[in-house]
């Protein structure tokens, strides 16, 4: 598929006022005509300052998690019209460290999608099997379920989201799933796409989990996958401009 790329940095619980401030500038000094998307999902409390810090560049808003509920008595949640309010273009959803510190369950990803949708927010569904699921055999059946809950509960809407595949073996880990390895699930996840959608060849799927500015030309040249959402080198001006390059 001919879709532009989407390179999405992911700072997890990273960054300052300070910080973000001169990495956005040396990614705006850095990015020049960059042939895909770029953007970059920062902590809640700095989606104001981010949002001033992108704006008239081709850098898009992020946030990490959005609220399962629209409103109301949920201390400490953020929602998706608050997102909204800031200018976010995409949420993570379903993360993985979501799913494993905060018992994000397959039902609770697929409402934070439908909250998003709802808000005009592009959910970047994240799935990913663990290493104990990989080697029992599992890897399929477990995205698969993942990417279940939110095709049902979306309906025709799934054609809206982007999605990411993360194993868990890999994040954080500096062990990459080799090119062959995340194609062969992107493509899994397309077929389940396309069984949902006519438009399943709109989905971005991006690969992530140690993806850095070594691996990424090869990560990006399998033909289902259509980005990347990167950790820790996109905390490092140098790399995830790197990582962007390589992403045409
Ligand atoms: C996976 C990824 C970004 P890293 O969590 O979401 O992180 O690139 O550090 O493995």
């Amino acid at each position: 598929t001919q879709k532009k790329k989407l390179i999405a940095g992911n700072w997890k619980m990273n960054g300052s006022l300070q910080a973000n401030a001169a990495l956005l500038q040396a990614l705006r000094d850095g990015l020049g005509e960059a042939a895909c998307a770029v953007a970059v999902a920062v902590p809640a409390p700095y989606l104001a300052q981010v949002q001033g810090l992108v704006a008239g560049s081709a850098i898009a808003l992020a946030a990490q998690d959005v609220s399962q509920h629209e409103s109301g008595a949920f201390t400490g949640e953020v929602s998706a019209a608050m997102l909204r309010d800031f200018g976010t273009r995409y949420v993570l959803v379903g993360h993985s460290e979501r799913r494993q510190y905060h018992g994000e369950t397959d039902a609770v990803v697929a409402a934070k999608a439908q909250r998003a949708l709802a808000a005009g927010i592009t959910p970047i569904v994240c799935v990913g099997e663990t290493l104990a699921e990989r080697e029992a055999g599992q890897t399929e059946a477990v995205v698969k379920r993942q990417l279940a809950a939110v095709v049902q509960s979306n309906g025709q809407c799934i054609s809206e989201i982007v999605v990411a595949y993360e194993p868990v073996w890999a994040i954080g880990t500096g062990r990459t799933a080799t090119p062959e390895q995340a194609q062969q699930v992107h493509a899994v996840l397309r077929a389940q796409l396309a069984a949902a959608t006519e438009r399943a060849d709109r989905v971005s799927l991006l690969y992530g989990g140690s993806m850095n500015a070594a691996n990424a030309a090869q990560l990006l040249a399998q033909p289902d996958i259509d980005g990347g959402l990167v950790g820790g080198a996109s905390l490092k001006a140098a790399d995830f401009l790197q990582i962007i390059a390589a992403a045409h």
